[in-house]
């Protein structure tokens, strides 16, 4: 409910003196500063595949990945244009690397998710283990870790970036360095990180000294047979399908300290409960189609497609064919907070 504060010629020559002392009247602001619920720049947006996949390709014939640094089309919210954002926390972008290509190595304090949108083959290497991409597969370079990607495949490889770029620029806890080098030296085999912390076993004595998961490669084949086995059951959440986070195997808490990252399946014809949370999620489409009605807006999508839902606006996912979605979201700062909130059905605001 909106407070109506007077406003008088007196008021106006008092506001007029206050700013030269680094002042500021609350009565004015407080209102839009504690909303009653959450009133987000953030709008409902889709990005169809068809229409940007041509863009993307022409920046490959424009810049190379060298060049460029990262060669990234950014996925801006239309609610935040120019703010290199996709909701108010995340960046997200697609990038493209050519077969042939290098990105070169360098470190960041953000965290990155890399999710294979197309191809076959391209690598990723974090702190001198290269892991071969496939479609379907969630990638992680964690806070300050070296990384480079390099496409010694045949054919073109497109991922969809997620960075919590807005949230570190917040916090003025942003670092870069390049690596003088190209590339950083590999010292692991490929395959190394998943076969020791991801397989159900952790080496007997290892301590993990940083919150992000020690598995950096989370292979789509895996995901979509875990997803498989459990329809088995039949034990559908209204709101979710079937809906499982990726998780750092040392701690059970979320793969990235940041940024939640899940996979779901929504089988044919399956409706999905209204549903909202406050954290604002992206997904992307790995196999089917379906809509998602998102606040009064409805997004029509299929594979490969980007979408994102604004906080606390309610979503109904209405799936056509069998779909798995992927999805990321700041929640694991937010529960850490204490500030997640969800309402599941459509009952209050
Ligand atoms: C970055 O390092 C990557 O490593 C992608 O692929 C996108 C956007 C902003 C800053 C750093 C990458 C990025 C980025």
């Amino acid at each position: 409910m909106a407070i109506s504060v007077p406003d008088t010629p007196e008021l106006q020559e008092f506001y007029s003196r206050l700013p030269s002392y680094g002042l500021a009247p609350l009565w004015t602001v407080l209102s839009s500063l504690i909303t009653p619920t959450p009133e987000t720049r953030c709008q409902p947006a889709i990005w169809k595949y068809d229409e940007v996949r041509p863009l993307v390709m022409e920046s490959g014939e424009l810049i190379t990945a060298k060049q460029a640094e990262r060669r990234v089309l950014i996925l801006e919210n239309p609610g935040m244009s120019g703010e290199s954002r996709i909701t108010e926390t995340l960046y997200a972008g697609l990038q493209l690397i050519l077969p042939g290509e290098i990105a070169p190595a360098h470190r960041h304090s953000q965290s990155a998710l890399r999710f294979i949108v197309e191809g076959s083959g391209a690598f990723t290497a974090v702190d001198g283990e290269k892991t071969i991409m496939e479609e379907g597969d969630f990638v992680i370079t964690p806070s300050w870790a070296w990384h480079d990607h390099g496409n010694e495949s045949d054919e073109p490889m497109i991922w969809l970036d997620g960075l919590d770029i807005p949230l570190v620029t917040m916090l003025d806890a942003s670092f870069f360095e390049k690596y003088p080098d190209e590339v950083f030296p590999q010292t692991r085999p490929a395959g190394d990180a998943l076969a020791r912390y991801g397989s159900g076993l952790l080496p007997v004595g290892f301590e993990s000294t940083t919150p992000t998961s020690p598995v950096f490669n989370y292979p789509y084949t895996r995901t979509r047979e875990s997803l498989n086995r459990m329809r088995a059951t039949e034990q559908w959440d209204e709101c979710h399908g079937l809906k499982s986070k990726y998780i750092n195997p040392v701690t059970g808490d979320y793969a990235m300290p940041t940024m939640a990252t899940n996979m779901q399946l929504l089988p044919a014809r399956f409706e999905t409960a209204e549903y909202r949370s406050t954290d604002s999620t992206v997904f992307s489409v790995v196999e089917g189609n379906g809509q998602s009605v998102i606040g009064g807006a409805t997004m029509e999508w299929s594979e490969r497609d980007t979408f994102v839902v604004p906080s606390w606006m309610p979503v109904r996912h209405v799936a056509d064919s069998d779909c798995y979605l992927f999805s990321f979201s700041d929640r694991p700062v937010q529960e850490k907070l204490g500030l997640w909130r969800e309402l599941r059905g459509g009952a209050g605001s």
